[in-house]
């Protein structure tokens, strides 16, 4: 069934039922209508979950008008969409969002005292949706909250994971992943469209015939299919009555199940089909160290981006559509490399469906795409190996094949024959096993191609895409990451907001820039005193937290210094951890008079990729010296590490705002951008950090007086390796590194068990690919400026009130601005 044939003529189909009244009566009727019909529970036997999602349902019920309203308006006025692909969204919990968007946080308050409820308690049963695994799944959920807000046409396509990023708990401080069953307690925030569902085929193989017109052409004979079934998300604007679309696809399989092998008593063999299909969306990002969970993976992104074209060629665009003009009408924004393979997908489309000569379907294809590149790193740049995608998609490979021999031959005409750099630039690597280089596909075919960050956009032009930037220096450009104020200030930090809007008025949050009207009250003294008021009530806030959720009890009064994001090598925790075991040493030393030295807490957050061994030895290690440092009586007071599990947006929510102290520590020019280290920042934490990705950005805004910088540049990084790093000349010549090296490894700060500490220390000792050892000395002399800065606190309040004051840059919504301008050519409405 195809979606113009749904077109509602009647009268009464035009216009959307009336939501109920915005006043607490209405919300409380609306609310017991949903308990009692929808739930099916009176109140008085209904369990906290039946009233979280009776309000959640009540709440959607009022952003209904606005999404169908909004939906028509875009059709009417035949809008350009920006059709935003991602594998992740990593969403965080939808209600707060849609009672902030909807302006309805009183009101529900309000009604929900009156049935004798509490809204906190019912908004804390929310499960987050965690459809991504970090930064890049974060940012698109930014980007989706922002281009609602500014009324941009979006649809955003992914996957509807059946379970999202696994819950991390520790055994003996070692990480268990445990399935996220997000799904498990009913979802209130989507609509299934199982009418809309669309067939996703896959393997089998191609073949040549000569059509009615005598043109020779290509059709592909696939082997097997699932069916994508959309389920719609709400995406509200800020109080603008916008609603935008998130449209996520489950697949299942196109037989339920083989009857005649079920009677037959074969139970297993019977769904096995099923299964197998069913699989595709099971599980955000599958285990991708086996040849199973790299099939499974290229499956997911083929499904979702072959459902999302299909599904706008079919459902969104008019019926008689001209897609020749198809570039009037999307912009499909490729969010890293997992979505590349929708380029072959429409040319796929265009010739062997619709008949298009290659050239032409060539055309539109580039103009429809837009590629940005969220890394640095090689390992993180996909290649699919030819043999795999030519089993799973035979007709993708055949295609990819021919551009890029179409792309090498221009090559080879502009550079003069030169073979090296075709090679080079290929879209088909050689070795180690013949492969299609993902990130090649995407910017040849790509209008534009975007870095996140000032550093990464110059890196990846200079150092990642060189050739490529040569061949067309005017399709790379640079749009900075941004974070939404929404989400991460206003509900966040509501205290800080309402401080901030007593200072300088409403109208900051859709106009971030407007936070520089805060400068001249970090020189007053009362607003500082509030503003430190803020931060006070924002670590109660954490410490209550922390208490019930992981029965962890922060000290008062301490410096807090948070490290928190997923764990990888390059991000340094344990340059942190080197860090930590050093205060340890200092007050165990007769050195320093304990009295005298900063209290402090470090707090860490992270979870590492289930294979990730590395990873996982150094959250083990945290974990063992954190314990340790814990029951030294000796310390007490002085220091304590915190390691809550399972840190999500949710937790980030609240740990954000109480941080004094952001670590971000990556070695210089590894980290593409960074968006925690906005969050901080907007939320009046000081920065420590080195010269890479967002960072430099935020030290250039916030002033280097206000930001502490440390550790070696990307040059002289790059320097380092070429001429050798040797980690063990490093150890040789720091003695407090040494010191705090030979501490860890003779397990006296692991609780006298030194094999804890042994995989982390012999990789820094023999490897330390990214260089923790060479940036400690700087690192904690660093650390020694941070502390005596601290000592002063009216210094120090200056200094977060002014990070706050110039960080309004780092909004979303300026990202998307950038990308509306540089990128997508459509203007925003407001
Ligand atoms: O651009 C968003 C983020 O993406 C990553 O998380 C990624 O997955 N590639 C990068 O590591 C971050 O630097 C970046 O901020």
């Amino acid at each position: 069934v195809t979606g113009p044939q749904f077109e509602p003529t009647h009268e009464r189909a035009l216009t959307p039922a009336v939501g109920p009244a915005r006043d607490v009566d209405g919300f409380v009727r609306q609310f017991l209508r949903e308990l009692n019909y929808t739930q099916g529970v009176p109140l008085s036997r209904s369990t906290l979950n039946d009233q979280y999602l009776a309000l959640a349902r009540t709440v959607r019920h009022y952003l209904m008008q606005g999404w169908i309203r909004t939906g028509k308006r875009r059709r009417d006025a035949g809008d350009k969409v920006i059709g935003y692909l991602s594998a992740e969204y990593l969403l965080g919990r939808q209600l707060d969002n849609a009672l902030l968007a909807a302006g309805l946080e009183d009101i529900a308050r309000e009604a929900m005292k009156e049935c004798g409820l509490d809204v906190d308690l019912l908004r804390s049963q929310e499960i987050e949706p965690g459809l991504g695994n970090g930064g890049l799944g974060r940012l698109a959920a930014c980007f989706v909250d922002s281009l609602a807000t500014m009324d941009v046409s979006c649809i955003g396509y992914g996957i509807r994971y059946e379970y999202g990023i696994f819950k991390q708990t520790f055994e003996d401080g070692r990480q268990v992943e445990v399935p996220d069953s997000w799904l498990a307690l009913g979802s209130p925030w989507e609509f299934p469209q199982p009418d809309r569902a669309v067939q996703i085929d896959f393997g089998g193989h191609t073949e040549r015939y000569t059509g009615d017109d005598g043109r020779e052409r290509t059709r592909w004979v696939p082997a097997w299919d699932v069916q994508a079934v959309p389920y719609h998300l709400l995406v509200p604007g800020y109080r603008n009555g916008v609603v935008n679309t998130l449209r996520l696809w489950s697949a299942k399989a196109t037989n339920a199940f083989d009857l005649q092998l079920f009677n037959q008593g074969d139970y297993a063999e019977a769904v096995r089909a099923q299964t197998f299909a069913e699989n595709i969306t099971k599980v955000l990002y599958p285990e991708d160290s086996t040849p199973q969970g790299r099939e499974l993976r290229l499956q997911q992104q083929y499904f979702f981006v072959a459902a999302s074209i299909k599904d706008f060629i079919r459902h969104t665009l008019p019926a008689d559509f001209d897609l020749h003009r198809l570039p009037e009408r999307i912009a499909f924004q490729l969010n890293d490399t997992h979505p590349v393979i929708a380029i072959p997908e429409l040319m796929r489309i265009l010739v062997d469906e619709h008949d298009f000569e290659w050239d032409e379907a060539w055309d539109v294809t580039k103009q429809c795409f837009d590629y940005t590149c969220h890394t640095l790193l090689p390992e993180a740049l996909e290649v699919w190996p030819v043999d795999l995608l030519g089993r799973l998609l035979p007709r993708h490979l055949e295609i990819v094949y021919r551009l890029n021999e179409d792309f090498l031959a221009r090559v080879r005409e502009q550079f003069d024959g030169d073979e090296v750099r075709a090679r080079r630039m290929s879209m088909v690597q050689e070795n180690p096993v013949r492969a299609i280089r993902m990130a090649h596909l995407a910017t040849v075919a790509a209008t534009k191609v975007n870095g996140v960050a000032e550093l990464h956009s110059q890196l990846l032009r200079d150092k990642v895409l060189p050739d490529f930037s040569e061949m067309w220096p005017d399709k790379f450009t640079n749009v900075t990451n941004g974070v939404t104020p929404r989400r991460f200030v206003r509900i966040a930090n509501p205290g800080m907001s309402e401080l901030v809007t007593e200072a300088i008025g409403e109208g900051w949050l859709t106009d971030l820039e407007r936070l520089r009207e805060l400068e001249p009250f970090a020189d007053d003294a009362a607003f500082r005193e509030r503003f430190r008021a803020v931060k006070a009530g924002n670590k109660e806030r954490l410490r209550q937290l922390l208490h019930h959720r992981d029965g962890i009890d922060l000290p008062e009064g301490h410096l807090l210094d948070v490290m928190v994001k997923r764990l990888h090598e390059y991000k340094r925790q344990s340059l942190k951890l080197l860090h930590v075991v050093s205060l340890y040493q200092r007050l165990l030393s007769d050195e320093v008079d304990p009295e005298s030295t900063t209290p402090r807490t470090v707090v860490f957050g992270a979870k590492a990729a289930p294979g990730y061994f590395m990873a996982k030895e150094t959250i083990a290690l945290i974990n063992a010296v954190a314990a340790t440092i814990d029951a030294d009586e000796r310390v007490a007071g002085r220091l304590a590490i915190a390691f809550p599990a399972n840190y999500n947006v949710t937790l980030a929510e609240t740990l954000i705002p109480a941080a004094d102290l952001s670590e971000q520590i990556s070695l210089a020019g590894k980290e593409a951008s960074g968006t925690g280290n906005m969050k901080f920042a907007l939320n009046g934490a000081l920065t420590i950090g080195t010269d890479d990705g967002a960072n430099v950005e935020i030290r250039q805004l916030v002033g280097d007086d206000n930001f502490f910088l440390f550790g070696m540049t990307e040059p002289r990084v790059a320097e380092l390796q070429a001429k050798g790093y040797v980690p063990g000349d490093v150890y040789a010549s720091s003695p407090r590194l040494k010191s705090a090296i030979d501490f860890l490894a003779s397990g006296e700060a692991t609780g006298g068990d030194p094999s804890r500490a042994a995989a982390v220390v012999d990789d820094l000792l023999s490897s330390d690919r990214f260089m923790a050892l060479a940036d400690f000395d700087a690192y904690v002399e660093a650390q020694e400026k941070v502390e005596a800065t601290y000592a002063d606190t009216e210094a120090w309040t200056r200094s977060a009130i002014l990070n706050v004051a110039r960080s309004g840059f780092f909004s979303s919504d300026r990202s998307m601005r950038d990308y509306l301008d540089r990128i997508w050519n459509v203007s925003a409405r407001s």
